[in-house]
């Protein structure tokens, strides 16, 4: 298992829709522990594929939320939305791709998912709460889409403004550390 670098707004590939996955691999179960490793240590309830640079449709996520309660991993690849309410919630979303930014988001209270699982067959769950609004966040990964695009074209430049500033900061951070950059 390896933790991976997670990328930061605003990186092209972030912007890109993902390919779907053809069959499941060891290089796939491989992706999905990595995900899993590197969700649990940001810490994070969620994870696509993008976020690591892997422009492919799988996403992992745990919404469990008690602190003592057991993990419930799931990695979801070629996920679809196969219906979702009418009724909407609204939640207060971050992205660890968008470090440090929250917003108001609203989406579809509950959804159906349909979506290929690593033992090979199909899944399909209806998710609420934190489970259908994570899981909304993790399929806009796949389709280039970040939670930044629903807020306003004002809101959505500052807080670009702000992760370019941390993204140069960070680099002069490395640089600072390592004398061959
Ligand atoms: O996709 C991501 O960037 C992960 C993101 C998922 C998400 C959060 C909130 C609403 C929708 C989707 C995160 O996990 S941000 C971090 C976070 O929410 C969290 C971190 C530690 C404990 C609990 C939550
Ligand atoms: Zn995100």
């Amino acid at each position: 298992m390896t933790l991976r670098s997670i990328l930061i707004h605003p990186d092209p590939r972030l912007k890109k829709v993902c390919d779907p996955v053809p069959e499941i691999t060891d290089e796939i179960r491989k992706l999905a522990d990595d995900m899993l490793a590197t969700m649990y240590d940001a810490p994070g309830i969620g994870l696509a594929a993008p976020q690591i640079g892997v422009l492919k449709r799988v996403f992992v996520m745990d919404c469990v939320k008690e602190k003592d309660a057991a993990p419930e991993p799931m990695v979801l690849v070629n996920p679809e939305i196969t219906w979702s309410s009418e009724d909407t919630n609204v939640y207060e979303e971050g992205c660890l791709s968008i470090p440090d930014q929250y917003a108001e988001v609203t989406r579809p209270k509950e959804v159906r998912m349909r979506w290929l699982g690593l033992d090979g067959q199909v899944h399909q769950e209806e998710f609420d709460g934190l489970w259908a609004t994570c899981s909304q966040h993790e399929l806009d990964h796949l389709d280039g889409k970040l939670f930044i695009d629903y807020l306003g074209p004002m809101k959505r430049k500052m807080i670009t403004r702000k992760m370019e500033k941390l993204k140069r900061e960070r680099a002069r951070g490395a640089a600072a550390k390592d004398p061959i950059l």
